[in-house]
C-alpha cells in the first residue's frame, strides 16, 4: 500500500450508504458515541468530520500535484480573513449535500438545525476581510496554487446587541467549542523576536539580540475550490509562550499569576481582532500582531520554497506575497533582514528580490485611514527593522533627490518618516517602495490613488500603479445564498456551468421580456423576504448594509426616512409606497459619531413602529449584529441597495456587487465600483444622484455651509430639527449637531437630490413589470464582479501565475 498520496486507502463514497457508514463511524471512533446517546452537537461536529474528509482527500491530491509543478505560488498575506460558516459551502463543494441530510435522518435531526450549530469564524472587520475570503474561494476554483496567511485570533470581531438602541460590544469566542473545520500543524510553528538591541562586527554584519521570543503555531483551514479537485488552505498562527515561558520554581512557590505571565504575554498576540485602528488601545500589542503574522508566514513561506529549490536567485520567480492593504507591511523589512542579515546577500541583491516578490493593494482613500506607526515604538519593538526601513528609505529619497532637484517639500512627503508632530513610520509609503505593483480596487479608486493619496510615488513610478477591480464569489453569495434563484439560472441557461463562468449570466437578459420569468423572479424574491421575516415581504426592501462610518451616510438614509415619516403623517390620507428598511452593521467600539447614528436609527425605528398611522407605509428594522451569516440572508431578499457614500470615499465596495447579483436595483454616488456596476447595468437601471467628485471637491473648495442647505429646504429642516429637538425619545442631538455644524461628507449638500431620487424609486416599483426588467437585467449584467475575473485580472497583470491542475484519481 503507498500512503504517500492515499493510494490504496479505500476510497471515500458519496453513495448514501458510504456516507452515511462513514458518518457513523467517525460518530464512534472520533466522538466516541453513538446515535442513541448522540447531542445535536455530536452530529453537527461528526457530520463535518465526514464532509472535511472528503476535501482533506482532495487537499492531499492537491498538495502532491503543486509540489511535483514547483510553480510560482501566490502568497496572500492578510490580517482579517472573513470565512463566512464553512458547513453550507463545504457539503455544497464537496457534492454531499444531499446524501448528508438523508444520513442526518438517523440523528431525527434536519439540516437546518446543525446549520445553525456551524459557527461564522469572525477573523475580520468587513470589506477586506471578506475579500481576502473571495479571493481565495475564487484562486482555488481557477487552480492557482496560493496559500492565505493570517492569525488565529481567540476572539473574533465583537458581537453587537443594542441595549436601549445603543450598540455593546459582546467578545465572540467562536472557538470555544472547537472548529472541527481546522487541521492544527504544531511542527510548522515558528520563532518570533521581539525588541531587543542589535550589534554590528568588524565586517559590517547586524545581529539582532532580542529580548522577547514568542512561538507561531500554525493551524489551517481548507479552501476548496468549486467543480475542481483543487483545495488550497489558509494557515492561521496562534502565538503561544515558549517552553520556558513557564516558571516552574514560582509556581511551586505559590505566585500562579507571576508563573504564567510571560506566557500570558505572549498569548495575548493573538487573543483579539482589532475592531480598526480607531481605538487608542492597545497600539502596541497591534503592532505585535502585525510582526508576528509576517515573521511566522515568511519563515512558513521560505520553509516550502526550500522543499524544491535552492537559489535566493529563484525566489521571486517562485513567490508571489500579495500584502492586503498595509497591515502587512513588514514584511518588506522583515525579507530584507532574513535574506542579509541571516542569509548572507548584499543588499541589492536582496531589495531586487524583495520588490519583485511584493505587492500591494490598497483599500482606502482617506488619507487618516493610511497607518503610521511612532518611531519610538519601533525602535523599541523591532529596532532592527527601524534601521532597515531607515536604509530603504535612504534610497528612496535619493531616487527623489536625483529626479526632482531641489523639491524639498516632495522629500519631506515622500519620506518613509514623518518628522511632524511626532516622528512616525509611514507604512503606506514602504509598501508603495518595497513592491512591484501598487492597486487600487475600483477604477475610480485607482485613478484617485494615482492623483491624490499617493501622487508623489505614481508620479515617480507611474508603471507600479494598476488597477484590480474587486469581485465576490458567485459561489457564496448566489448559489449558497440563493439557492432558488441559482436553480431558476441554471434550469434558464440550460446547466449549472455559469457559477464558474458568471459573464454567461448575460444570456438571461432576453428573459427579461418573458411574463412567466418575470412572475418567477418575484416570487423568488418574495419567497426570500419571507425566509428573512422581517417586514411584509410585498412591500420595497430597501437595503443599507454596511460598518457604520460617516463617509457611507447611513446618516443620508436616515434623513430620507425621517422626510418620509415626516410626508406621511402630513398626510395621512395619501397614497404612499410601503418600505421596510432595513439598517445592519457594526460600527468601531471607539467610534462615537457612527455610534450615535446607531443609536438614533434605533430610536426613529421605535417612534415609526408605535405610529399606527405610519406603520402601513414605513418599517425600520435594524437586525443587529451583521456578519456574513445574515448577509446571505438579507442580500437575496433585497429590492432595493443603497450605496450612498460621498463621491470619492468608498474605494470599491463589494457589498454593492452582491446586492446587484441578486437583483437588488442599486440606488447611489458616482462612488467606488458603483461606476462601473452602473457602466454595466444600464443607466435606466441604476439610480443615479448627488455629487461627483469633482463636484465634492470643488464644493469644499468653494466654503462648504451645511447650514444654507438646512435654511433652504423646508423637508430637510423639518428632519433635523426633529432630530435636534429629542423627538426621538432625546437622542440625536449629536448627530444633528455634527451634520449643521461640520458635515465634513457633505450629506445635507446631497440631501435633497438624494430624496428626489428616492420618489424615482416610488414610482419605478409601481410599475412591477418594469421593476422586475431592471432587476433581472441587474443580474444578468453584473458577470464581470465574479471574483473568479479579479483573480484573473490579478494573475494578468500582477501575479503571472499558472494554475496547476489536480488530476482526478
Ligand atoms: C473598503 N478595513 C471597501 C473593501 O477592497 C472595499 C481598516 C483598518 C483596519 C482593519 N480593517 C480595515 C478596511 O479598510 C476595509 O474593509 N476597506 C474596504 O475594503 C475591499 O470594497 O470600499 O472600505
Amino acid at each position: 500500500m503507498d500512503l504517500r498520496n492515499g493510494i490504496g486507502l479505500r476510497p471515500l463514497g458519496n453513495t448514501p450508504a458510504e456516507f452515511e457508514q462513514d458518518l457513523l463511524s467517525n460518530l464512534y471512533y472520533r466522538r466516541g458515541t453513538t446515535v442513541e446517546s448522540a447531542s445535536a452537537q455530536d452530529a453537527y461536529e461528526t457530520l463535518a468530520l465526514t464532509v472535511r474528509d472528503r476535501l482533506a482527500a482532495r487537499r492531499a491530491r492537491t498538495s502532491a500535484a503543486q509540489y511535483a509543478a514547483n510553480p510560482r505560488w501566490v502568497y496572500y498575506l492578510s490580517a482579517e480573513f472573513l470565512f463566512g460558516r464553512q458547513l453550507s459551502q463545504n457539503l455544497l463543494y464537496s457534492n454531499t449535500g444531499e446524501v448528508a441530510a438523508a444520513a442526518l435522518k438517523a440523528f431525527g435531526l434536519a439540516p437546518g438545525e446543525v446549520e445553525e450549530l456551524d459557527v461564522e469564524p469572525g477573523l475580520g472587520n468587513g470589506g477586506l476581510g471578506r475579500l481576502a475570503a473571495c479571493l481565495l474561494d475564487a484562486m482555488a476554483t481557477l487552480d492557482i496554487p496560493a496559500v492565505g496567511y493570517g492569525i488565529r485570533y481567540d476572539f473574533g470581531i465583537f458581537k453587537q446587541a443594542f441595549a436601549d438602541g445603543a450598540q455593546v460590544e459582546k467578545p465572540d469566542a467562536w472557538a470555544f467549542q472547537g472548529n472541527p473545520w481546522e487541521f492544527p500543524a504544531p511542527d510548522d510553528r515558528q520563532t518570533v523576536f521581539f525588541y531587543g538591541h542589535t550589534t554590528r562586527d568588524s565586517d559590517g554584519n547586524t545581529t539582532w539580540i532580542p529580548g522577547e521570543i514568542v512561538l507561531g503555531e500554525p493551524s489551517h483551514m481548507l479552501v476548496p475550490g468549486y467543480g475542481t479537485d483543487t483545495v488550497n488552505i489558509v494557515r492561521l498562527w496562534s502565538a503561544r509562550g515558549s517552553e520556558s515561558s513557564f516558571d516552574l520554581s514560582r509556581f511551586s512557590a505559590g505566585q500562579y499569576a507571576e508563573a504564567v505571565q510571560e506566557a500570558v504575554r505572549a498569548e495575548n498576540i493573538s487573543k483579539v481582532l482589532y475592531p480598526d485602528d480607531s481605538t487608542e488601545l492597545g497600539r502596541e500589542l497591534r503592532l505585535k500582531q502585525q510582526y508576528f503574522l509576517v515573521s511566522c508566514s515568511l519563515r512558513d513561506i521560505i520553509r516550502r520554497f526550500r522543499l524544491r529549490n535552492a537559489a535566493w536567485s529563484e525566489f521571486a520567480g517562485k513567490t508571489a506575497i500579495q500584502l492586503n492593504d498595509t497591515h502587512p507591511t513588514l514584511a518588506i523589512p522583515e525579507l530584507m533582514r532574513l535574506l542579509v542579515d541571516e542569509e548572507g546577500l548584499s543588499w541589492d541583491e536582496a531589495w531586487e528580490i524583495t520588490q519583485r516578490t511584493f505587492a500591494y493593494t490598497c483599500h482606502t482613500l482617506l488619507p487618516e485611514a493610511l497607518e503610521t506607526w511612532p518611531v519610538a515604538l519601533f525602535e523599541r519593538l523591532l529596532p532592527r527593522h527601524l534601521e532597515i526601513i531607515y536604509a530603504i528609505n535612504e534610497g528612496l529619497l535619493g531616487e527623489v533627490r536625483s529626479r526632482f532637484p531641489d523639491d524639498l517639500d516632495r522629500v519631506r512627503r515622500m519620506s518613509l518618516i514623518q518628522e511632524e508632530p511626532e516622528r512616525r513610520v509611514r507604512m503606506a509609503n514602504l509598501a508603495v517602495t518595497g513592491t512591484t505593483a501598487v492597486n487600487g480596487v475600483a477604477e475610480l479608486h485607482s485613478k484617485l490613488l494615482a492623483e491624490t493619496t499617493l501622487r508623489d510615488f505614481a508620479e515617480l513610478w507611474p508603471a507600479k500603479f494598476r488597477n484590480v477591480t474587486n469581485g465576490v464569489s458567485p459561489r457564496r453569495f448566489v448559489r449558497l445564498a440563493n439557492p432558488s434563484l441559482a436553480d431558476l439560472i441554471t434550469s434558464s441557461l440550460g446547466d449549472g456551468g455559469w457559477i464558474n463562468d458568471l459573464d454567461r449570466l448575460e444570456d438571461l437578459a432576453p428573459l427579461a421580456d418573458d411574463p412567466a420569468f418575470l412572475s418567477r423572479w418575484r416570487e423568488i424574491k418574495r419567497a426570500n423576504k419571507v425566509r428573512l421575516g422581517l417586514g411584509d415581504p410585498d412591500s420595497l426592501t430597501d437595503v443599507m448594509v454596511k460598518r457604520f462610518h460617516e463617509y457611507k451616510r447611513q446618516q443620508l438614509k436616515l434623513l430620507h426616512v425621517i422626510t418620509q415619516y415626516h410626508r406621511i403623517k402630513n398626510n395621512p390620507g395619501g397614497s404612499y409606497v410601503p418600505r421596510t428598511v432595513l439598517f445592519a452593521g457594526k460600527a468601531a467600539p471607539a467610534y462615537h459619531a457612527a455610534k450615535s447614528i446607531i443609536r438614533l436609527i434605533n430610536a426613529v425605528a421605535r417612534v415609526v413602529d408605535e405610529d399606527a398611522a405610519v406603520a402601513p407605509y414605513l418599517k425600520i428594522v435594524f437586525p443587529p449584529n451583521y456578519n456574513v451569516t445574515l448577509g446571505e440572508l438579507i442580500i437575496p431578499a433585497a429590492d432595493l441597495s443603497e450605496q450612498i457614500s460621498l463621491a470619492g470615499k468608498e474605494a470599491s465596495g463589494t457589498g454593492n456587487m452582491k446586492l446587484a447579483l441578486n437583483g437588488a436595483i442599486t440606488i447611489g454616488t458616482l462612488d467606488g465600483a458603483n461606476i462601473e456596476i452602473r457602466d454595466r447595468v444600464g443607466a435606466d437601471n441604476f439610480f443615479l444622484f448627488g455629487l461627483d467628485t469633482p463636484g465634492a471637491t470643488a464644493l469644499r473648495a468653494a466654503g462648504y455651509n451645511p447650514r444654507a442647505y438646512y435654511e433652504r429646504d423646508d423637508e430637510l429642516r423639518a428632519a433635523l430639527d426633529a432630530i435636534a429637538s429629542g423627538a426621538f425619545g432625546g437622542v440625536g442631538q449629536e448627530v444633528a449637531d455634527s451634520l449643521l455644524n461640520r458635515d465634513e461628507y457633505l450629506t445635507l449638500a446631497d440631501y435633497r437630490a438624494y430624496v428626489d431620487c428616492q420618489s424615482e424609486v416610488d414610482e419605478a416599483w409601481q410599475d412591477q413589470d418594469r421593476w422586475t426588467r431592471a432587476s433581472i437585467l441587474n443580474t444578468a449584467r453584473t458577470g464581470f464582479f465574479s471574483a473568479d475575473r479579479t483573480v484573473r485580472d490579478y494573475i494578468s497583470t500582477i501575479w503571472h501565475v499558472d494554475p496547476v491542475h489536480v488530476p482526478h484519481p
